[in-house]
This record gives C-alpha cells, structure tokens and sequence, in this order.
C-alpha cells in the first residue's frame, strides 16, 4: 500500500520528537473499531492465553498492521519506508484488571542510547473513560537513556511530568515513542465493560534490533510477509532487522563494569556514524 498521504501535522511530527507522543482521537473508522473489537472478543472468549503475538492468524489485527494510515504516519515519524515490524499485542481488560508500574519498552541489550526510533502504536478501541486503567505517560522521558524497569520502584504514582490519558474517545490511537516511560494505573469500575488495547511495534531502519521473544518469531514474520507483503515497505516483515535476542543476553553475562571495555577496540580511522532521522528539539 503506497502511504503518501501526510496524516500528521508538521507539529504533530515535532511533537512526537519533542514529547514522545501523539494521541489521536478517532483514528479508527467505527468499520475497523468493531471488527477488530469482534475478532478480540472471539479469540479471547475461545484461547485463556490470548494475547495476539501469532499475529497472522488473526485478519483484522492483520489490517490495522498495514492500516494506510499508520503506515502512513510511520512514513513521517521513521523518514524513511524501510521500517520493520517488531510485534502486535492484543489484549481484552475487564474491571479489577491489575496495574502496570512506570517502566519503558525501548528495546536495546544494554541501554546505551536512542540513536534510532522505534514506535508503539497503542490502539483503544474502546477508548479510556476512567474505569478498568488509565494510561499514564511521562512527557519528554524518552531522551533519556536507563534500564526498562527504572522506575518501577515509583509504582503507578503520579510524578512530575505524567501526562494522563482517562478520558479518549473509541477508536483513539496513540504513537507513542518506545522509550517514554509510561504506567497503567488500575482504577476500579468497568465491570460489564472491557478496555481493548492492542499495541503494534515497529522499528526504524539502520541498525539490528532485538528479536521479539526467542522462539517463532522468525515464523511469525515469514508468515506476514507471505500474507502481506508490501513493495512500498519492503522491510515491513524482514527477519533482518533483528538478531536473536537470547545471544545479545549471553554475551553480557557476567560483564562487570563498564560494558564498553569488553568490545574490541575502535578502529580511530573508521567514519563516526550517527543515528537514524531524529530532529534537535529543544
Ligand atoms: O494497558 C495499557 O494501556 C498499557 C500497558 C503497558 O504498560 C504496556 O503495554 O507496556
């Protein structure tokens, strides 16, 4: 599918760079929210594990992957068409859902730095309205470098910067930085309602990300390729944006210390290489 369409303002653009966030309220026609909603509720009535990873099997999760407008919007925040998918989850949320305390989903073995953009674009079909979680981000958090779990020592307590996202009409979706520091803060209510959240993940082109997992993911992507390939984004299913997340996890244990001292030695006549589109914002 050829995205030329620009869905994003220019401020829209800077302020995911700047905040580490759009939210778009309404970007999912009333068409997609209930066939996606339906196909959610069939799977999760029939599979106790749900949870969306084989994603090829399921058409309309499939659909929003591909979605022309999020793709679209991936043209702009990526600056260029050769990202990668890394994962979609898909999840049903009903009343007494636990929480999720601050922590970030960059992926990167060890957290050095945040060269190259990786986006998770978190769809409610339902929306939020203060019942079941609300969602809680930390405005700007993803320029800085530190581990996924960081701040989990904060819980789900409000801290300077949280934005928080408890009011959003069905269908909202927001493209969300991987690295923002973001929470799911349990509130009570909902019951005789469900929250849907379904998050896809994609990943800049330039640099090898982490595999999703360390079994079937090279299968789940072999599958979406042959079901949805797309000549605009060549790379969209390409095993050859990731390695195996399970080597880069053996090769640092045990390492103690500063981590950089156990790579070889820079060549000091190699060119320096800088990351992937990412504006100056101040
Ligand atoms: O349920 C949500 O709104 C967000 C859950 C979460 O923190 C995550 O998927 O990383």
């Amino acid at each position: 599918m050829q995205t030329d369409l620009n869905v994003l303002t220019d401020d829209e653009v800077l302020q995911f760079h700047k905040d580490g966030f759009v939210v778009r309220e309404g970007f999912l026609s009333p068409e997609q929210i209930r066939a996606a909603s339906e196909e959610v509720n069939r799977y999760a009535d029939t599979e106790p594990r749900f949870d969306g990873r084989n994603v090829w099997k399921y058409d309309e999760l499939c659909s929003l992957i591909t979605d022309p407008k999020t793709l679209a919007v991936m043209d702009q925040l990526m600056g260029d068409p050769n990202y990668a998918l890394h994962h979609c989850h898909a999840a049903r949320h009903n009343a007494g859902l636990a929480g999720v305390g601050w922590h970030h989903d960059y992926e990167q073995i060890p957290q050095v730095n945040r060269s190259h953009t990786q986006v998770h674009v978190l769809h409610y079909l339902a929306g939020l309205n203060g019942t079941i979680g609300d969602m809680l981000l930390l405005r700007r958090s993803h320029r800085a470098v530190m581990r996924r779990d960081a701040l989990w020592f904060c819980g789900t307590e409000e801290i300077p910067g949280t934005v928080v996202l408890n009011n959003l009409a069905p269908g909202t979706v927001v493209f969300a930085h991987s690295a923002l520091v973001h929470a799911r803060r349990p509130q009570p209510g909902g019951e005789g309602t469900s929250r849907y959240f379904i998050d896809i993940v994609f990943m800049q082109a330039g640099i090898k990300w982490p595999s999703y997992g360390r079994e079937g993911w090279r299968d789940t992507l072999a599958e979406l390729d042959k079901r949805l390939h797309d000549p605009h984004h060549p790379h969209l299913f390409d095993a050859d944006a990731f390695f195996e997340i399970s080597e880069a996890v053996a090769r640092l244990e045990g390492l103690e210390g500063s981590v950089a001292l156990h790579l070889p030695e820079a060549d000091p006549n190699a060119p320096r290489k800088h990351g992937g589109a990412i504006p100056v914002v101040q």
